[in-house]
């Protein structure tokens, strides 16, 4: 018997459906800007918020009482099954996952190995027939003791070996089963205090953990993208992987900013002090963009809540900057995302989803709308005018300038940012 008992594929039902399992916005099939909103979104389900989490926070441990929770191979497979019938359940085009979601822990590296490769095979056989593809896989190198200190930036080299080997066989998975993307979160890659940290050493090994993960994807031909996740803090106390700025800042200096691309989080984003629409901005504006973690934080609580998208605003004006970029290429929107520790009902489960894409479907359309009246473009557009206007002020150097500003007895005069008018265009589409 499925853990979803009793709720059917959820389907597009317009405005008027009723109930928790229809969407209302989300049409897969609909055209907007001139694909189809599936193709647009690219949806994926996070199999360790949704299947691997077992609801605890720093006071309290497990709330969930999932039947697949265990350590067996026998629980990993009855948790694939469910986790294959939400998918099926929502339609989503993807999912994403770590080793550590979808295999027991084994005694040794090789046996962590095997069970993985297992799961792997049982995924294969699960999509030959299952619409679900795999948008990306990833290595969970953060949550065994033995990452304590980092993985890649480890004072321990043995640790830097195993996380490497890790990698590899998790790379080797998502190879197997035709991933989009394979993703690189440095969760531990950071430091909890300064006094015992060598920053310059930690960065090379950072780096060098991240070329020969280049080095091994051209090696086995494996097309997809290597995605960064940029992330300020928690669980260390700093990340390296700091934002997006930052990261750029490490490809560059390790020569990788043409073969590594960013997964940009809206929690990770309200983190590191930015809004989500300026991390995408920026990748934008860096070539960067790649995929994106959707989520919400809390804007009080402070930490990264990873709670389900729930603001048309916030979304749309990501979403304009993702169409702005171009749209998704092989990246996609992975809900990561996880219910309240309350939410104990598998129907909770699939709500949340419903809700999440139904909030991303209006973003997406209201972007669209938005760059369709062209009316932030026209207004920057008209704000920079005078650099398009040509003539002769600003050839030569510092001093030819200095000398025209005199000649030509050059004031500026100061011209309005008409910030509140953007608001109120913005606020008639979203
Ligand atoms: C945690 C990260 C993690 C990555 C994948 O904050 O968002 O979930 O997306 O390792
Ligand atoms: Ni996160
Ligand atoms: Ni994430």
């Amino acid at each position: 018997m499925s853990y979803f008992e009793g709720i059917a594929p959820v389907r597009y039902a317009g405005l008027d459906a009723d109930g928790d399992f229809a969407f209302r916005h989300y049409d897969p099939a609909e055209v907007v800007a001139g694909k189809t909103m599936e193709e647009h979104l690219r949806f994926a389900v996070a199999y360790w918020h949704s299947f691997a989490w077992p609801g605890g926070d720093p006071f309290g441990g497990q709330t969930f009482a999932r039947p697949w929770f265990g350590d067996t191979m026998d629980h990993a497979r009855a948790k694939a099954n469910a986790a294959f019938d939400l998918f099926a359940i929502l339609g989503v085009p993807y999912f994403c996952f770590h080793d550590a979601d979808v295999r027991p822990e084994g005694a040794t590296f090789a046996e962590s190995r095997r069970n993985l490769d297992e799961i792997t095979d049982i995924f294969a056989a699960k999509m030959e027939t299952a619409k679900v593809k795999l948008l990306w896989g990833t290595a969970n190198l953060f949550s065994h003791r033995r990452y304590m200190s980092g993985a890649a930036t480890n004072p321990d080299p043995d640790v830097f070996a195993y996380a490497a080997a890790t990698i590899k066989s998790c790379m080797d998975a998502t190879h197997r089963l035709g991933g989009q993307n394979y993703v690189l979160w440095g969760g531990r890659e950071g430091y909890e205090t300064l006094l015992n940290t060598d920053l310059g050493r930690e960065l090379d090994q950072m780096g060098r953990m991240l070329a020969m993960v280049v080095d091994y994807k051209h090696k086995i031909g494996f097309e997809g993208t290597i995605l960064v996740e940029p992330k300020p803090q928690e669980p260390t106390k700093h990340q390296y992987d700091f934002d997006v700025a930052t990261c750029y800042g490490f490809l560059k200096k390790y020569g990788l900013e043409n073969e590594v691309k960013l997964n940009i989080e809206q929690g990770h984003a309200i983190l590191a002090g930015h809004s989500f629409e300026h991390e995408l901005a920026m990748a934008r504006t860096l070539g960067v963009l790649g995929s994106i973690d959707m989520n919400r934080n809390d804007y009080q609580s402070g930490w990264d809540t990873d709670q389900f998208p729930n603001s048309v605003p916030e979304v749309a004006l990501a979403f304009y900057e993702v169409l702005k970029a171009g749209g998704f290429t092989t990246g996609g929107t992975n809900f990561d995302a996880k219910l309240r520790r309350q939410s104990l009902e598998p129907a909770d489960l699939v709500a949340a989803h419903v809700g999440a894409m139904d909030v991303c479907a209006r973003g997406l359309k209201a972007a669209a709308a938005m760059l369709e009246d062209g009316g932030l473009e026209r207004a920057r557009a008209d704000r920079y005018a005078g650099w398009d206007a040509g003539g002769d002020l600003l050839d030569g150097d510092l001093a030819a300038i200095a000398a025209r500003v005199e000649e030509r007895g050059i004031e500026p005069e100061p011209r309005s940012g008409r910030q509140e008018r953007l608001e109120n265009w913005v606020n008639r589409f979203v």
